[in-house]
């Protein structure tokens, strides 16, 4: 999807105009992956652009940070506060979040000790990830032929640039087979998630969604949808599934800071349900979108409102 470009971006602790946020080419991160990043959405509000679980965020951060031993020289205070200078300083009232920490240009090799820690935090506006008519109509999605990282390879606890490169590789796989996205099983043949995106199904009124120790990203957004759903008296699972339970759900869904609640209508050529958006995951959507509007007071401590 194309970026659309704003004025500024947050890099090392000064705005900065959008083209001047650079990096060398041989930073290390662009060689070996030794980055960790973070995907925030801001959303529009009757106070102001608010930003969606920024603390949950900015934490999970700290924790990818912490997984490769690199050391982010901010507080998470001084971030949160850069966040919201960004944010101002471009005068959005939606937009996606983009903090990113790298290790930058200094050191060649794969040992990253020594290179020197770039942060940057970019926001532009995003509008809908798997296209605009997804949220309604849902997407056909592929179970991929390759497998995802394995955690004994690569832990699934860290948000790091490098172990993307498992998710290009389905989601390529599955956009070039005509699929809309891919969802990736672990090497027991458990669903894990998506490229980019957490999964449920629903199946006689009860949500079920992998556990985090089948080996997909603990998402935000999956976090946040079972309080919902259990809010709204749904009983949630977070069990194993395999890819036959996709298949034979009432209905089905991918959760994500882009794809938000995105429905699922086929998996490998099989419809879910009726083949288009279910009740349950539209009472979810709805309540979702609520939510992040400011609009039901019980969630407004999940925002982080930019003009406070
Ligand atoms: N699984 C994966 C592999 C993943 O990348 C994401 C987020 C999720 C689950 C959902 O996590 P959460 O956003 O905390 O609910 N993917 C981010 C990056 C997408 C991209 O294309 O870049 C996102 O949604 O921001």
């Amino acid at each position: 999807m194309p970026i659309t470009q704003v004025e500024k971006i947050w890099m090392d602790g000064e705005l900065v105009p959008w083209q001047d946020a650079q990096v060398h080419v041989l930073s290390h991160a662009v060689h070996y992956g030794s980055g960790v990043f973070e995907g925030i959405r801001a959303y529009e509000t009757a106070r102001g652009a608010a930003v969606w679980h920024l603390d949950e965020h900015l934490k999970r951060l700290f924790r990818s940070a912490k997984l490769y031993h690199t050391d982010i020289p901010y507080s998470r205070e001084a971030i949160t506060q850069a966040t919201k200078d960004v944010i101002r300083a471009n005068e959005l009232n939606a937009c996606y979040i983009r903090p990113l920490v790298l290790r930058g240009y200094g050191e060649m090799g794969v040992n990253p000790l020594q290179a020197p820690v770039n942060v940057v935090i970019a926001v532009w506006p995003w509008g809908a990830y798997l296209g605009e008519d997804a949220l309604e109509e849902g997407v056909r999605i592929k179970i991929s032929s390759w497998r995802r990282n394995s955690q004994n390879s690569l832990p699934a606890a860290a948000k790091a640039t490098g172990q993307y490169i498992n998710s290009v590789l389905a989601k390529v796989e599955s956009l070039k087979a005509g699929y809309d996205e891919a969802i990736m099983l672990n090497e027991a043949g458990f669903v894990t998630d998506g490229s980019g995106e957490n999964v449920f199904v629903v199946r006689d009124g009860v949500l079920t969604t992998p556990p985090v120790s089948a080996g997909c990203l603990d998402g935000i957004t999956r976090g946040s949808t079972i309080t919902l759903a259990r809010d709204l008296g749904y009983e949630v699972r977070e069990e194993n599934l395999v890819r036959t339970d996709l298949y034979n759900a009432d209905e089905c869904f991918f959760t994500g800071t882009a794809a938000e609640l995105t429905p699922i209508r086929e998996v490998d050529d099989r419809v879910v349900g009726e083949g288009h958006r279910g009740p349950v995951t539209k009472e979810l959507q709805g309540a979702f979108f609520a939510a992040t509007k400011g609009e039901n007071e019980k969630y407004v401590h999940w925002l982080t409102y930019v003009n406070d």
